[in-house]
């Protein structure tokens, strides 16, 4: 019997061409909720289902689900419950890589938006309010010097760190909050000298940008809390490309009213695509609609990458991107 793929969301090519050249490829016209999708992958009528972030695919779906694998068209995989995708035999792949570049970029220009006020200024412009230069007109702060704490010490915050080396940054990270654990010199490669690891503690008291690269599972959740946002220097400013839940967003919205800390670049929330009250209203934020991958290339590879792994599974075949592993039969 052909291969039979079901796609939660349409996605670039060349993703969809690889899983009609494979079998048969369903497209749903909308993204699905939760019931629907889960009667879709009760169904039998699908080998792999290709995920977005915002599909829940949790225990009891997997309990029900006639499926080989789930393919998540993300390098992160928390809509995913993978323990009880593996103990229901049940592959899951993502899209690792092809995206560090691309998310770092939106991580650092959080951090100059966040520092230069850029979309203070750009409305300042828009809404004619620029009467010609003045020496004090929307003064922000000098990255350069400014002490950058990585949470997570992976791919993304590594090439995070490589930008803001070169923007004369000093960087601190702490590997992975809120656990610690030694990152030999070997380890730290081309950084080695050049950052420095510091305790989670330390890293929140001594940061002036402080940016989340952490993936979201039960030990980040509401990582940065008010506790958290209330250790952080006031001129601080919170930078966050990783998932929202990361953050208690109510909690930072108070922070930014009150000055605990000074500002937020945001490309994530918590309760995505909800913002939490009062959050647009603050000026000192920038907030992108989760765009860390979107560039065109980023996205056609992740499609290329999803739907490899996808092909790999309905054929009985590791994926080339596997998330967990079936112990053999
Ligand atoms: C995706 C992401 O745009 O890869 C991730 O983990 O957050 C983004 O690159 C999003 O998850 C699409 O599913």
């Amino acid at each position: 019997m052909a291969n039979s793929f079901l796609v939660t969301t349409a996605i670039p090519e060349p993703g969809l061409q690889l899983l009609s050249d494979a079998g048969r490829v369903t497209v749903l016209p909308e993204p699905p909720g939760y019931d629907a999708l889960a009667a879709l992958c009760a169904s039998g009528d699908y080998d792999v289902v290709l995920t977005q972030l915002r599909d829940v695919i949790d225990a009891p779906l997997l309990a029900a689900a006639r499926l080989k694998g789930v393919s998540n068209f993300a390098v992160g995989y928390n809509n995913i419950d993978v323990g009880a995708a593996t103990r229901r035999g049940i592959l899951v792949g993502n899209t690792p890589g092809v995206l560090t570049d691309a998310t770092a970029d939106i991580a650092m220009l959080l951090i100059l938006g966040t520092a230069r006020r850029v979309v203070e200024a750009d409305r300042l412009v828009r809404d004619g309010k620029f009467l010609g230069w003045e020496p004090e007109l929307l003064l922000g702060r000098d990255v350069s010097g400014a002490v950058l704490g990585l949470a997570g010490f992976g791919r993304i915050a590594r090439a995070t760190a490589r930008r803001a080396l070169g923007f004369g940054m000093e960087v601190l990270f702490a590997p992975r909050p809120p656990g610690d654990r030694p990152v030999s010199e070997a380890e730290l490669g081309e950084f080695a000298g050049k950052v420095r690891q510091v305790p989670w503690d330390e890293l929140v008291a001594r940061s002036d940008f402080l940016s989340l690269h952490v993936p979201l599972n039960y030990q980040t959740r509401h990582l940065v809390d008010a506790a958290v946002l209330a250790r952080m220097k006031p001129d601080a400013i919170l930078i966050n490309t990783a998932r929202g839940p990361i953050v208690h967003e109510d909690a930072l919205v108070d922070a930014l009213r009150n000055g605990t800390i000074a500002g937020a670049g945001l490309d994530v929330f918590e309760d995505e695509p909800k913002l939490a009250p009062g959050l647009a209203e603050l000026p000192n934020t920038v907030l992108l609609p989760h765009v860390g991958s979107a560039t065109v290339p980023v996205r056609s590879e992740m499609a290329r990458l999803s739907a490899v792994n996808a092909v790999a599974i309905a054929e009985g075949r590791t994926p080339p991107h596997p998330v967990n592993h079936l112990a053999k039969a």
